[in-house]
């Protein structure tokens, strides 16, 4: 019988990612969740080093399933097992200390780097977007060049420059570019809509070969089999998913740095995310990020993502 997690926090005053079994040695088991605790990338509105806390309190009203997709019709019988099928563990926060980009990226890489050589898969809860570069280092060096399925507002593919650092939290996809730890052919951004974005981001990706969907390209039917080839190509091989709540709209998940209207429903993210279940073999890693729950909104913010790392797993 699942055990009442509500109930069982209760009783323990803990609070480990859907309840569970807390575990922060690296040790051999399937997965594990681990909290990135660190908004030193961020540049305004901070908050997401908060992210980790606030996502794990909001997983344990909610059980361990993914919310049906269906209760009518064919589809009826593909209620999803979720979590409720997974031998994971969570492995607390990564210490990332807030003083130091470099060391915070160092620590990720590190303690994601320990669990992925005891063949753990990793899901990362954020903190702020910077911290997917540790994580793709450290499976990158396992499992060589990645593919991505990246969704988010803003492509992350800027230059540190102005702000006198090579990284923020809108740097890291062309870092992982220029450090080859993705495989361009399988790497896919989707609802990137944010106007700040430079043009030589933007001519930069498409050089690089990157795939990338506005909101409007996903509502545009005479695109769907194209959307579907790009989703499904980043499984051949390796692939890492990374979800920047702020590719929501801004209704439905208020509480990340950098808001963008015109995002996604949540309704249509959880779609966008179902071939992630048809791939022959699942993700290696996946991150949930970005969530500042010192932002207004920061509850209904924080159970949308607990609900959308539920359906990240089949
Ligand atoms: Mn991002």
């Amino acid at each position: 019988m699942t055990p009442d997690l509500l109930l069982q926090s209760l009783r323990t005053g803990l609070t480990p990612f859907l309840g569970l079994p807390l575990q922060l040695e690296p040790s051999e088991v399937p997965g594990v969740v681990l909290g990135a605790p660190f908004d030193g990338g961020v540049l305004n509105r901070p908050g997401a080093r908060m992210g980790p806390w606030a996502l794990r309190g909001a997983s344990l009203g909610i059980g361990r399933l993914p919310m049906p997709l269906r209760l009518q019709g064919n589809g009826a019988d593909e209620i999803p097992r979720g979590f409720a099928a997974l031998d994971w563990v969570d492995g607390g926060n990564i210490p990332t200390r807030p003083f130091s980009i470099e060391e915070a990226l160092s620590a990720v890489q590190g303690t994601v780097t320990a669990w992925v050589a005891q063949g753990a898969r990793t899901l990362m809860l954020g903190g702020d977007h910077l911290m997917t570069l540790g994580a793709l280092r450290a499976h990158w060096r396992k499992h060589g060049q990645l593919g991505l399925l990246h969704f988010d507002a803003h492509p992350d593919a800027g230059i540190g420059e102005a702000w006198g650092t090579a990284h923020h939290h809108g740097t890291w996809m062309r870092s992982a570019i220029e450090e080859g730890l993705l495989d361009p052919r399988r790497t896919v951004q989707i609802g990137l809509r944010a106007p700040r974005f430079e043009s030589e981001e933007l001519a930069f990706l498409a050089d690089a070969g990157i795939r990338m969907w506005t909101p409007w390209d996903l509502r545009d039917g005479r695109l769907a089999a194209q959307l579907q080839g790009d989703i499904a190509r980043v499984a051949q091989g390796p692939a890492y998913v990374s979800l920047d709540l702020d590719v929501l709209d801004p209704a439905y998940c208020p509480a990340v740095a950098e808001p963008v209207p015109g995002g996604l429903s949540v309704v249509e993210l959880i779609a966008l995310l179902q071939p992630i279940h048809r791939w022959s073999a699942p993700w290696v890693g996946a991150d949930v990020m970005e969530l500042a729950p010192t932002l207004e909104g920061a509850g209904d913010s924080a159970r949308v993502a607990a609900h959308l790392a539920l359906q990240l797993f089949p």
